[in-house]
């Protein structure tokens, strides 16, 4: 036996007295990770020498750790023998939940950008929050979305090490907490493979319990210091694309900003002496979005307080940090309140004023004209600007794919890269082909690594080497089989989650992110409304059965967003209910979408549904996910959606709608009322949301989800995504796609050309050139 299945058994036998065949899931999971864990430890050593890179971010979404380190360890298959062995098998493992300490994609962007920089031999470190509550779990209550806790501690935690001699303390003007880390190792895959890692900070009391007041029997004031700083890391707010502007969201910001640059202030003199004015070669850090932007002024006053004269302690801070923008929705770019700001770290204000003299210097040397000066104040109208604040402090400033990085240049943020060119760039984001591919897919992964070798793991590029298959019917037909598989897998998924019966046999067609308007998820519920009713009305005869699958959850407060929600489940009760369409159409929106249940959705989809307003996604992630699972995109030009149908084809795959440079001109005069009044067919699938058809339990909110559309708000005018506009070429492109998978040869080949053409779609790439662009590690 080996070392690793005795040290199974010794840790089930040692810490839970029980043998593999007594053993609960969580017990087996906690010793086996535990086992792996020990081997781990053995490569995960911080070198003393070399400059490392650090990844600031509020959100690391890693999903289920087992799988990914398993097999980046190369011990999955060890561990299947072993649980064979006794019984058991690696599905038992679904049943632990996901550490979701992350909303959407930016959160798994951190995730994938981990695992591709410890694969290839990149040192980086993430750092971030140990949130005790993760995104909420969601339920559906007829209909409606319901939101519980994420207790994600309850499968235990054995990916990580509690380091109680690396605790800081942090100082707000109300309170002092402790930073307390705990490090989780990153685990590379293949030859050159680093083990870096991931310090999450959890807040703590200094003095979790007041004996003289438990005493004195005041029991709640006694532990109220503990419960005040646990506060701090209790829960991720769940919002992506917004922005929240609550004390308590600054304290979490600065909480684990302070602390991880105490962290490395600590290590670099440790290493290199008091002196910090090295520091900027030594660490490299990377601030992802504005959420750790709070970290400029910290480190221009740890510097300063060090005894650095304002321009020396800046110049080590511009040349430290780089910054990427994920977004540029106005409701997402974060602006805090001077007097919020200062009534919750007082220390730092000094130093934003500071900043904000140094950029007024800069703007006069410059001759920037004084009415032009309001774009670029930091401290504008009793606000701080962070991303103003992350431009002007840092030496880089990029986008996530290369229509955002042009949008920003150019229309978002003009005035600043007219001043500074240089630091702008683009670094288009990638996935983790190990995760989205090689665990999730393992039969689509048998059969590449069957026709060109297991090289793509490490190095994605060689999927190249797959388009002489396209064309071959052999290839074609395996393909098909595995997509097949890949189906009838899912509907047993969603048959014991849902308790949906979807047909493996019809086309699937699935749209999974965030619910947000300008994903219009929306526009895809009354698509499938004007099929529904084409199919009533025999307009649409031959259609080749499909089902439309949804995953998303809606912040809790946006109501929009779960009137949506509400919306989809009544058109998959109506579909569901209707004899008229049975066998034709299926709707399901699947409950609690999170990383896991992407793993099992994205490998059997035909059709990757990636289709918001041009302009408004700055990349998008799960489109790379689909294409590398081999389903074509039925999207518009917006995000990496271009450069996936550059890199794949256009004839490979769907595209359609407004494009960003129509969108432009058509602004002033559009009016979607013309479009309703004038297209039977929008008119049909709109007045379903009030006449009568649809019932949205007497909240309201379809008829507010109409008048969003055809009256618009005091806050944005109507339609402001387009919806209609986008509409009725969204049903065409989807009828015509329709018609094409009927070959199944044809449309095997499209999709195989575009597994074959996501090499550039890797994290790999990306983080090679943030290392080597960026970071210079
Ligand atoms: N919501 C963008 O909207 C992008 C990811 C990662 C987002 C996505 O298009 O793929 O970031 N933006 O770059 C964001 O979170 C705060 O802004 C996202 O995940």
């Amino acid at each position: 036996m080996s070392a690793f299945s005795q040290d199974i058994l010794e840790l089930l036998r040692l810490d839970y007295g029980v043998s593999p065949e007594q053993a609960s899931t969580v017990q087996i999971y906690d010793a086996v990770s535990r086992a792996a864990m020990a081997q781990a430890r053995r490569r995960w050593q911080t070198p003393a020498r070399g400059k490392r890179a650090c990844y600031f971010s509020a959100e690391f979404l890693m999903g289920r750790m087992i799988g990914a380190n398993l097999y980046n360890m190369g011990l999955l298959k060890e561990c299947a023998s072993f649980l064979a062995a006794h019984g058991l098998d690696m599905n038992m493992f679904e049943e632990i939940g996901d550490a979701a300490l992350g909303n959407g994609g930016l959160g798994r962007l951190a995730a994938c950008f981990l695992d591709s920089a410890a694969t290839c031999g990149v040192p980086l470190d993430g750092y971030g929050i140990r949130y005790r509550y993760g995104l909420f779990a969601q339920t559906f209550e007829d209909g409606f979305q319901k939101e519980a806790p994420d207790d994600w501690q309850r499968f235990t935690d054995p990916w990580a090490v509690r380091r109680e001699e690396d605790a800081v303390l942090i100082r707000f003007a109300d309170q002092t907490v402790r930073a307390v880390p705990y490090d989780s190792p990153v685990i590379g895959c293949g030859e050159n493979a680093l083990v870096n890692t991931l310090r999450l900070w959890q807040a703590e009391a200094q003095r979790p319990f007041d004996f003289d007041l438990f005493n004195r029997q005041k029991y709640s004031a006694a532990v109220e210091e503990r419960d005040r700083a646990e506060a701090i890391s209790a829960v991720l707010y769940p919002n992506d694309d917004t922005r929240e502007g609550k004390r308590l969201r600054l304290k979490q910001q600065y909480f684990f900003s302070a602390a991880s640059l105490a962290d490395l202030v600590k290590r670099y003199k440790a290493a290199h002496g008091p002196d910090l004015s090295g520091f900027a070669e030594a660490y490299a850090i990377q601030l992802n979005d504005t959420h750790p932007t709070i970290s400029i002024p910290e480190l221009l006053r740890l510097l300063m307080e060090e005894g650095m004269d304002f321009d020396a302690a800046f110049a080590v801070v511009c040349r430290t940090f780089a910054y990427t923008n994920h977004t540029i929705m106005a409701e997402a770019l974060e602006k805090w309140d001077v007097n919020l700001f200062k009534s919750v770290v007082p220390q730092l204000y000094p130093y934003v004023e500071l900043l904000e003299n140094a950029l007024e210097m800069e703007l006069a040397l410059r001759r920037v004209p004084r009415e032009k000066k309001q774009n670029y104040r930091i401290i504008c109208r009793g606000q701080i600007h962070m991303a103003r604040m992350a431009i002007f402090a840092t030496h880089s400033t990029n986008g996530v794919a290369r229509i955002h990085t042009e949008i920003i240049k150019h229309s978002a943020l003009p005035e600043w890269y007219a001043l500074w060119p240089e630091r702008f760039n683009n670094k288009t984001n990638g996935i983790t082909q190990r995760r989205w591919l090689a665990l999730c897919n393992p039969e689509l992964s048998g059969l590449i690594t069957q026709r060109i070798g297991d090289g793509w793991i490490t190095d994605l590029d060689q999927l190249k080497r797959l388009v002489p298959y396209a064309d071959d019917p052999a290839t074609q037909d395996a393909f098909l089989a595995v997509k097949e598989e890949k189906k009838r897998q899912l509907a047993q998924v969603i048959r014991s989650k849902e308790g949906f019966r979807l047909d493996p046999t019809f086309l699937y067609d699935i749209q999974i992110k965030r619910l947000h308007e300008y994903k219009r998820q929306f526009m895809n519920a009354l698509s499938i409304l004007d099929l529904y009713y084409g199919i009533k009305e025999g307009r649409i005869t031959d259609l080749q059965p499909t089902a439309f699958l949804f995953g998303a959850k809606a912040a809790p407060g946006y109501y929009r967003a779960k009137g949506i929600i509400k919306l989809i489940n009544e058109i998959a009760r109506l579909v569901d209910g209707d004899e008229a369409v049975r066998g034709l159409l299926q709707v399901v929106f699947v409950q609690n979408y999170n990383v896991s249940y992407a793993e099992k959705l994205i490998p059997a989809a035909e059709v990757s549904e990636q289709i918001s307003t041009a302009g408004t996604e700055a990349s998008g992630t799960s489109n790379m996910k689909f294409m590398l699972n081999g389903a074509v995109t039925l999207g518009t030009y917006d995000g990496a959606n271009i450069e996936i149908v550059e890199a794949a084809g256009e004839e490979n795959n769907y595209i359609f709608g407004a494009r960003v440079e129509d969108i432009e001109k058509l602004r002033q005069s559009y009016d979607p009322k013309q479009i309703y009044q004038a297209e039977p067919r929008v008119r049909r699938v709109m007045d379903a949301l009030v006449d009568g058809t649809l019932s949205d339990g007497s909240t309201g909110v379809f008829r507010e989800l109409y008048d969003s559309i055809l009256e618009g708000a005091s806050w944005h005018r109507p339609d402001q995504y387009y919806l209609l506009l986008d509409l009725i070429p969204y049903c065409e492109t989807r009828l015509r796609l329709n018609r094409d998978v009927r070959d199944r040869r044809a449309f095997a080949k499209k999709c195989l050309l575009n597994i074959a053409n996501a090499g550039q779609f890797s994290s790999d790439r990306t983080i090679r050139q943030y290392a080597r662009e960026i970071w210079s590690v």
